[in-house]
């Protein structure tokens, strides 16, 4: 499983102020922070960018490869900052991302070509977020094709189904399950990757975590090759790293329809377990599903 880190963001209380005042040590710190807590590649999300988006891009790369040989996933609306980025990335990098309104296909496939990159192929549509496991199915061979017919072959392909908060849309929590199941057959050779935080979006922060980790376990069941996440959760890098084989085969039983006796299992077994049956809607998302 590849562990792209998720933390170097605009978004972030201290790292977008650094970023808006050009003040590397922050970014710096970071960087170096992620990479020692296990991440695979980092991503620089510099949101939409509308100002001097290239300037910031070239900037945060070479900023943080300063302090670190990962490879980068950037991540930008802003087809000119990508650009700029890719142009200074030492390593093969990840375009985050490349989705189906037509604008952006056309900035950015070939941005994808021309410097060699992989790409997430981010399953949103001319009309929004898919409805449905068919409908990203639908988006996935249209993505595949394009990128195809500008030379970039599957391997370099990883695709996003896109997931939406648990406290949101449980059906679009079990779709891009469904999804993933299916992917290997529509898209031979294609790569997988997903925003696994989304999941917790809105929840209370302590329990962001055990939704996160569970959410993981249960996409691992159809070989999802990469995941966006809190690299600093130390137990979700176990998992991801195949060090909690029996937590793994407890969730798989379960999504095959064994129903564990909770009083069988240890406390930790026991989260899982509660936390499956809010995410495959079986029971329903409240702040206080595990005190039930
Ligand atoms: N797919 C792809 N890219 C993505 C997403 C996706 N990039 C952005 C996002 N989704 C994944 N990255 C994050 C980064 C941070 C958080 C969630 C997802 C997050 N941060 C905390 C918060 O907002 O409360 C803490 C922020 C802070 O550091 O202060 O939740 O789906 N391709």
């Amino acid at each position: 499983m590849i562990l792209i880190a998720e933390s170097i963001n605009i978004m972030s209380k201290t790292l977008g102020p650094a970023m808006r005042e050009r003040n590397p040590k922050p970014i710096e710190e970071m960087a170096r922070a992620e990479a020692e807590a296990g991440a695979d590649y980092l991503d620089i999300n510099i949101g939409p960018a509308r100002k001097m988006g290239d300037e910031l891009m070239e900037w945060m790369v070479n900023t943080v490869q300063a302090v670190t040989d990962l490879p980068l996933s950037l991540d930008t609306t802003n087809p000119v900052a990508m650009e700029a980025g890719l142009r200074v990335c030492q390593s093969k990098a990840l375009v985050n991302s490349v989705s189906l309104q037509p604008d952006r296909l056309a900035a950015e496939l070939p941005l994808v070509k021309k410097y060699s990159a992989s790409m997430i192929g981010l399953l949103w549509g001319k009309e929004g977020m898919p409805r449905d496991a068919n409908e990203r199915c639908l988006h996935t061979v249209d993505l595949v094709y394009q990128a195809n017919e500008m030379g970039i072959p599957n391997e370099d392909i990883w695709i996003d189904p896109i997931v939406s908060p648990v406290s949101v849309e449980i059906n679009q929590v079990k779709s891009c399950i469904e999804f993933m199941s299916m992917l290997g057959e529509i898209a031979p050779g294609c790569k997988s990757t997903v925003g696994l935080s989304n999941i917790s979006n809105g929840t209370p922060t302590q329990l962001r975590p055990q939704l996160n980790r569970t959410y993981l376990v249960m996409l691992m069941k159809y070989g999802l090759h990469s995941a966006i996440v809190d690299v600093f959760d130390s137990e979700l890098v176990k998992i991801a790293r195949g060090e909690m084989p029996e937590i793994v085969s407890l969730v798989h039983r379960m999504m095959d329809g064994d129903k564990p006796d909770l009083a069988s299992l240890t406390p930790k077994e026991v989260e899982y377990a509660k936390t499956v049956r809010v995410l495959n809607g079986e029971s329903l998302y409240s702040h206080s599903w595990l005190k039930i």
